[in-house]
């Protein structure tokens, strides 16, 4: 049986789902170390003193080492390899997030990708072509309050595959089964692992694609999506053109069908502001590119124009002017 103290993880992207696992990894005994930006961000986190979990009434305190590219800290006290990486930066700031530590990576380095979106998987692999990355989807929700100052908003799963071509589907590395154990306290992660994960990205992707742009655009809160006069057939249409695009590309389609998954998750999250919506408000980049962005790549593949997705990637840029 394998534990998670057994295998040190580092994680990259210190944001409200990198915070909830390094504190989910460290309070199960796993030796955390966060890979930090830069000095601004090291800065931020001594202030803080620490990474701090906020779930329920209870609160979860952890100080995991922090390093940053090229600091003295990661060439002395870490001459170690990087052996585990999980990656939870948005998808677009990947490649910037991760090369500055390609040279304590291994040949054998796993690295994790959790992020929402799809393509960064791709481009790491252009980058790094020998690398073993794994890709992760969650529903675990978590919100960042302050730097390094996260609360937890709901409980979710991440399904954890392998990506990489040269990977065996069906074999699970021991650190990332020592990840799937039921964890035993608070704060408590719920990890399986896929044979075939680009079937729950794909799915996952799909309601991302239909959701998050139109309450960005209509700056509305899931629940008002569903019967807003205007965003709501632009959903319908979305639907359409995501699930021709799945089909395309041999894609499982979602068991109650696209149009209809959506709406429930839309009346399960109606109070909550999508995170698109959440990162236009914040003025920060958005993911439009890694979703219907991605949607968009995908259908050209087989000539399928997705008018509806475009038109969203240009009212988006249009409203918010990124
Ligand atoms: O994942 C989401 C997000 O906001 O990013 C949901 C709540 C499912 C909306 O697409």
């Amino acid at each position: 049986m394998t534990s998670l103290s057994s295998y040190p993880w580092h994680i990259c992207g210190a944001g409200a789902i990198g915070s909830l696992w390094a504190s989910a990894l460290a309070s199960h005994g796993a030796n955390v170390t966060l890979l930090l930006k830069d000095t601004a961000q090291l800065a931020q986190y001594q202030a803080a003193g620490g990474v701090r979990l906020l779930e329920g009434d209870e609160q979860t305190h952890i100080k995991p080492d922090a390093l940053i590219p090229n600091s003295r800290a990661a060439v002395n006290h870490h001459p170690q390899k990087i052996k585990h990486l999980l990656v939870c930066c948005k998808s677009y700031a990947t490649l910037d997030a991760i090369l500055p530590w390609r040279k304590y990576l291994t040949h054998d380095t796993q690295i994790v990708l959790l992020q929402n979106g799809m393509g960064s998987a791709q481009r790491l692999q252009r980058a790094l072509t020998h690398a073993n990355i794994y890709c992760a989807i969650s529903t675990d929700g978590a919100w960042r309050k302050g730097p390094f100052d996260v609360v937890r908003a709901g409980d979710g799963e991440t399904l954890i595959g392998s990506f990489s071509d040269h990977l065996i589907a069906a074999e699970i590395p021991a650190a990332i089964q020592s990840l799937c154990q039921p964890m035993v306290n608070e704060p408590r992660l719920d990890i399986a692992w896929r044979t075939d994960i680009r079937t729950p990205m794909w799915h996952k992707l799909a309601i991302n694609s239909v959701i998050n742009a139109l309450t960005a655009i209509y700056q509305c809160t899931n629940g008002e999506l569903i019967n807003h006069p205007q965003g709501r057939p632009r959903l319908q249409q979305l639907c359409i053109e995501t699930q021709d695009v799945m089909a395309r590309l041999g894609i499982v389609p979602l068991g109650q069908g696209l149009p209809n998954t959506a709406v429930r998750i839309l009346q399960q999250t109606a109070l909550n502001k999508s995170s698109m919506l959440q990162d236009c408000q914040a003025g920060r980049p958005t993911e439009i590119e890694a979703i219907n962005g991605y949607i968009i790549q995908q259908g050209a593949l087989y000539h399928l124009p997705c008018a509806g997705h475009k038109q969203v990637c240009e009212d988006l840029r249009r409203i918010y002017a990124i």
